[in-house]
């Protein structure tokens, strides 16, 4: 373990993917790994790319991808699709050509489907972020369905976040309420060549300029089409600006604190959980308290303070 982070932390690329793989399965000393990679995470930037199934996000990051290796960038593009049934590779093979990138030492693309997500994605994902840049890429990107059925906490892992829309999304007004646009410091509506391209557009402006942000930062709306590398050039200039931004205000020191403190409320969140659950079949006490409500000796609202005294998650 200790060898195989080693020569990950030498540049060698097979320990990189090993160590990938074992994240996502969780066979791995994550304390190891973690205390290892923890003080060589801060130069990578990182770009998270949301939005619904089928929107053109592996489409868009592909040409992004070839744009920033004209500019001799380190690249690495995870794609997380817990709605897909596959796993490594499937998800991108017929998107983009995943056999173009192979040939270049300085793109690596990973992607993740359901395996090893137990309700700890969030975990995976953050903590192959952060292998990524210890690896020492310049850019990690990560690509994850955004709108509804699956949260990713894509915000909290990415210094820049890119939400996509297509013009016949029916459900973009949806996308407006569910908080996204709060979140995404880029909006681009896909998929120009199908009508009303512009409606969306307009929407989205006009939905960013009435919300008053508490930062200087305007996200723009940006048109393309993905699949003819329409609009790529755009979304390069506007991360470029948003990192330019971000890097001259301070505002990064900022976001990335924000960001950590998010990443820790959800990790305890997820580990509490967990925690709780197994203690509800383990703990004898609980077990006991369990029965008490089954056999309506005890009130379940009565109980589940109770609980809590008996955790000791006592209130002050
Ligand atoms: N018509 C049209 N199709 C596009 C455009 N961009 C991507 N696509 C296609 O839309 C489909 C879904 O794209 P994909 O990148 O896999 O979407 P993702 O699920 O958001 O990653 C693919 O068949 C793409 O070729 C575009 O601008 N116009
Ligand atoms: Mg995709």
């Amino acid at each position: 373990m200790q060898n195989l982070i080693s020569s990950m932390l030498n540049g060698d690329r097979r320990s990189l993917s090993k160590l990938v793989s074992a994240i996502e399965h969780g066979n791995l000393d994550l304390n190891l790994l973690l205390n290892n990679i923890h003080d060589k995470t801060s130069d990578s930037y990182i770009i998270g790319v949301t939005g619904p199934p089928g929107s053109g996000k592996s489409t868009l990051v592909g040409n992004l991808i070839n744009q920033l290796c004209e500019e001799n960038l380190k690249i690495a593009f995870l794609a997380v699709d817990p709605t897909s049934p596959f796993g490594g590779g499937a998800l991108l093979g017929d998107r983009i050509r995943v056999s173009d990138f192979n040939l270049s030492e300085n793109v690596f693309i990973r992607s993740m489907g359901t395996r090893g997500s137990g309700g700890g994605l969030n975990g995976v994902v953050g903590i192959t972020v952060d292998l990524f840049a210890a690896f020492g890429f310049d850019i990690v990107i990560v690509e994850s369905v955004g709108v509804g059925q699956v949260d990713i906490d894509i915000m909290n892992i990415s210094d820049t976040v890119i939400l996509t829309t297509v013009p016949e999304a029916g459900d973009e007004i949806q996308i407006l309420k569910r908080g996204l646009i709060e979140i995404a410091d880029i909006f681009v509506v896909n998929k120009i060549d199908r009508p009303g391209s512009s409606h969306i557009a307009n929407a989205l402006e006009e939905e960013i300029n009435s919300r008053g942000r508490d930062i200087d930062w305007i996200p723009p709306v940006i048109l393309s089409q993905a699949n003819k590398n329409i609009g790529i050039d755009l979304i390069s200039e506007a991360i470029q600006k948003h990192k330019d931004f971000l890097k001259k205000s301070g505002g990064i020191v900022t976001k990335r604190g924000l960001n950590r403190d998010r990443q820790f409320i959800s990790l305890v969140e997820n580990n509490s959980v967990e925690l709780i659950r197994k203690l509800l079949n383990s703990d004898e006490q609980i077990v006991q308290l369990r029965n008490k409500v089954k056999q309506g000796v005890i009130n379940p609202y009565i109980a589940a303070f109770e609980l809590n005294e008996l955790i000791g998650l006592r209130k002050k």
